[in-house]
């Protein structure tokens, strides 16, 4: 047992012995992890937590939707290629954007606080689809028990701002309530600060820009954000910029689409599987069965080999775009 745990540590253990449901489970477990001073002599612990923590995200990912009466905990069960959270103050264009985007159709209103669940919709870019959730305002009534669990999940926070209402101020209040649920913002990070239970990727969604005096704004907006947060510039209303909203938030998730194909077959272009950005052959055979990875001899590869069926090993690194054959 590590000394220095603080007092506090072990009430938030006493919760998680008591808690019921995963997610339960897991905001307990992220107490404890928050708490956990950071050396090595924690190290085998912090990492036994993590372990935890993210059986049970899988576990709570599982369930569809579900809305357990009473607590009010959401799910949105991740669909295509990553799922991105729309998070902001209201009217800042959220749903409007999901709408502009999707097949889904949130209800778009200039009163605050009409968006009440989350709303999740599939976004085209080029031959593969990106799950945007549209959700209510940080500071809406009554979503404080579920909304930051919401995000946690996310692969991606989109942050949205109106750039007609000072969006500086907006940014640094959604920092700051991320910060408050233990959520840094950052594309570099690889561990979370202390104090903070997750690193999440970011992108500033600067919206309204078909306003008159949105110009200025902006600027302020993009020199806050340089160096730290890609800010990209759109209007919903007008569509201006969604094509680079597309792109860039297919890149941010950091993944890549690869194309498998029967030994003398051909493979289906139009038919990706995404994996993670690091993604080997090897994990791409477990995607597909665990004793098909068992008994994996090799693999060939078009795409990024030195040469066309080139063959390589389990432990390969794919790249975007690139086609295999597994044998085994
Ligand atoms: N001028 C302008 N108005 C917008 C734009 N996007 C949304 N709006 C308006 O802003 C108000 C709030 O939009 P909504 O999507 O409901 O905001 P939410 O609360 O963030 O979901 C509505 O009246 C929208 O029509 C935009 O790009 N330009
Ligand atoms: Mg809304």
């Amino acid at each position: 047992m590590p000394a220095n745990l603080p007092p506090q540590y072990f009430e938030a253990e006493k919760r998680y012995r008591a808690a019921r449901t995963p997610q339960e489970k897991i905001e307990a477990l992220e107490e404890m992890f928050a708490l956990m001073p950071k050396h090595k002599g924690t190290d085998r612990l912090r990492a036994e937590l993590r372990t935890k923590i993210a059986k049970l995200s899988e576990e709570a990912e599982r369930r569809p939707f579900v809305a357990k009466k009473g607590s009010q905990l959401y799910y949105v069960r991740k669909e295509g290629a990553g799922q991105a959270a729309l998070v902001g103050l209201a009217n800042v264009g959220k749903s409007r954007l999901v709408a502009a985007l999707t097949q889904a159709a949130p209800q778009v209103a200039d009163y605050p606080f009409t968006t009440r669940l989350p709303i999740p919709g599939m976004m085209e870019y080029e031959n593969v689809q990106v799950q945007l959730v549209d959700l209510p305002a940080i500071t809406a009534p009554e979503v404080s028990s579920w909304l930051p669990n919401i995000v946690k999940n996310a692969d991606l926070v989109l942050i949205v701002v109106d750039v007609t209402l000072d969006p500086v101020a907006q940014l640094d209040t959604v920092l700051e309530w991320l910060a408050k649920h233990r959520m840094a913002a950052s594309n570099e990070l690889k561990e979370p600060p202390p104090g903070m239970t997750h690193v999440k990727r970011a992108l500033v969604i600067a919206n309204k820009t078909d306003m008159d005096n949105s110009q200025q704004a902006l600027e302020l907006l993009l020199s806050r954000c340089s160096g730290k947060l890609p800010v990209i510039a759109v209007s919903a209303s007008r569509g201006d910029g969604l094509e680079e909203f597309r792109e860039m938030v297919y890149k941010a998730l950091d993944v890549v689409r690869v194309y498998t194909k029967p030994p003398g077959g051909k493979a289906d272009l139009t038919e990706p599987s995404v994996v993670k950005r690091g993604s080997t052959v090897g994990d791409v055979a477990e995607t597909v069965h665990k004793d098909f990875a068992r008994n994996l001899k090799y693999a060939q590869v078009w795409g990024s080999g030195k040469f066309d069926g080139q063959r390589v090993r389990r432990d390969y690194v794919l790249q975007d775009g690139d086609i295999i054959e597994l044998h085994t």
